[in-house]
This record gives structure tokens, sequence and C-alpha cells, in this order.
């Protein structure tokens, strides 16, 4: 029997109509919703730290798959009520061992997290008790979100390509926000020198369902030339993120937080090394921003976010971000 291209065509549209209808929500136990975590730009050095949707209503029973698309490694945890968040993100749970595996159930009665997850890595979490519930990435305060669960009789309010269309549209707005537009130089001591790197920039943005940021992983300045003698100011401007500047040998994993032996802290605060010739090595430590301030905790100092380096003699001086040179994160400096 041969058939037209327009009665073709209808029998296409009726079966994807039908596709469309059985692979959605109303009346299906177990369903299995999907949540993108994090989105990034070709060339890596824009991150969304976000879970794409950061809001999602579902069905008591019902399954999340979180999917990540990023180089930037992001955990799914859901702690239990009043749970100390944990000082590293390797702690997970804080447990032993101390993340689930997939597929792993949430009652709100114990924490269950993904190990770090990376680009394709997938994460299943099925819902069994009713509740609103945050989750969280250990890695980056400032992503969270909210999966409400309701009893199978409540409707729900979305299907999965209502949230498919959000996570692009939340990923496009983090992805644009995630640069340097509209933001002056650094107010740092070098800045009359004009020898200032900025390390990193991020805005935090929220919604209902949680927080979100748009991050930066980049030096402004990846090539700078200067003068035998000078001094180079790196600042970090990223409000949560942090970030290190470092040359020459890179340190153990264990220490990447701590500055190396040879680093000072000038009378403002500001770390200090001096390179004598190409080669040498010097790391920063964690440059970053102090925590927010929450009620009933003892307060933080200031955040350690500036590092300072004096070049004694020329040369070039590659270094990179100990934490985000995977993702580009680069520059050198060249001393005439
Ligand atoms: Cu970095």
């Amino acid at each position: 029997m041969r058939q037209s291209l327009s009665t073709r065509v209808s029998w296409f549209c009726l079966l994807l109509l039908v596709g469309v209808i059985l692979s959605s929500k109303p009346g299906r136990a177990d369903f299995t919703w999907h949540v993108q975590v994090g989105a990034q730009s070709k060339d890596l050095g824009r991150q969304a730290l976000a879970f794409l949707p950061n809001e999602i209503w579902i069905h008591q029973n019902d399954n999340i798959t979180f999917r990540s698309a990023v180089d930037e490694p992001h955990t799914v945890t859901f702690m239990k009520p009043m749970q100390v968040r944990p000082i590293d993100f390797t702690q997970g749970c804080g447990g032993v061992p101390p993340f689930s595996t997939s597929p792993a159930t949430f009652n709100n009665t114990s924490c269950v997290s993904a190990p770090p997850l990376f680009k394709g890595d997938t994460f299943t979490i099925q819902f069994t008790k009713t509740g609103n519930y945050k989750v969280v990435c250990l890695l980056h305060p400032d992503m969270t979100g909210t999966i409400h669960v309701l009893a199978a009789a409540d409707p729900l309010p979305h299907e999965q390509p209502y949230y498919d269309a959000l996570a692009d549209d939340q990923a496009d707005h983090l992805l644009s926000e995630a640069d340097h537009d509209g933001h002056d130089g650094h107010g740092g001591w070098q800045h009359a020198a004009s020898h200032a790197i900025t390390v990193g920039d991020a805005e935090i943005l929220a919604n209902g369902g949680g927080k979100s940021t748009a991050a930066l992983m980049r030096f402004t300045d990846s090539t700078m030339t200067i003068q035998v003698g000078d001094t180079v100011e790196w600042e970090n401007r990223d409000p949560a993120t942090p970030h290190t500047i470092t040359f020459g040998k890179e340190p153990d994993d264990s220490v990447v937080p701590f500055p190396s032996a040879d680093v000072t802290t000038d009378h403002d605060g500001a770390r200090h090394a001096t390179l004598n010739k190409p080669g040498d090595s010097t790391h920063s430590g964690f440059i970053m921003a102090a925590p927010e301030e929450v009620p009933f905790v003892p307060t933080p100092p200031p955040g350690t976010t500036k590092f300072r380096v004096t070049f004694k003699s020329a040369g070039t001086y590659p270094f990179i971000c100990a934490l985000h040179d995977g993702l580009g994160m680069k520059g050198q400096i060249i001393v005439k």
C-alpha cells in the first residue's frame, strides 16, 4: 500500500505523540526523572556549578538519575536532617565507605552521596519518603537544589520535557554570567602598577530552589610581561571557589590547600613569594574568600585572597591553578 507523504507524516506525528504520552509521568510507579549536573563552555573555562534544573517535583518511590555534563567534579549529596557538612568533600557522608553506590535509596534518615561525578557519569537515587529535600554538592558550597517528593495521589506540576527545557535555559543563563563583563580591575596593592591578575571570578544566583554559581575558571591575563624586580599580585574574585597560583613542581594533592615553605605573609595578610630564576617552584596554597556568614557558627577571619610574587631574573615563568589546570586554568609571566 502506498501512502502519500502527508499520510506518512501524520502517522509519524501520531506515533511521536503516543511516545510522548507513554513516556510522560501520570500514574506510573517508579518513574525515573533526569537532572543534569553542571554545564560548561566549549573551552571548559566557564562552568555552571548547578543542578539543572535545581527544583523538581516527583512522586514517592520515583527515581532521579543525575548525570554529569562537565569536566569539573561534583557530588550529588542528600544529608540527613541537621547533619554537619564535612570540611572536606572526600569525607562524603562521613561514614565508611564515605560514598554511596548507585542506585541508592534516600528516606531522610541517613545521608546519601554520590562520589565525585565527572562528565558522563550517572547516579540514580530512589526517594521512598514524602518530604522536601535539599541536594548539595560537597565541592561547591553555592550549588544547591530542592527535591519535592509528593504522595502518589498528588498531582505533579511538570513533566520531564519542561525540566529539560528549564535546564537548558538555566545553563545558558549561568554560562553567559560567567565572565568578567562589567567588572573593573581589582583594587589591590599592585593596581597602580597594573601588575594585577584576577584569579577566577563568579556570581552566585539564587531562585526558589536554591543557589547556583556561574564561575570563570581562568586567569584574566594568561600572559603578562614585566621587568626584573617587579611584583605581580593575583587576587581571587570568586566568592567561594578556591584557586592556587603554582610555579614549577606541582605539590601532592594532600598539601595543595597549604602554601609552600618559601611563602611569607605580608602585613596586609597577602601571601608573598620570590622567584630567583625560571623553573623555581612556589605554591600559593588555597587563595579564597572567607566562608559566608552563618548565625550561631564561629565567625571566620577574612579570607586570604591575594598572592604576590617578586621576580628576580629574566625569563619565562609558567604557572597553573593546581585545582583547575585540567580546565585550562594556566598562565605565564615573561620577565624582561
Ligand atoms: Cu582554580
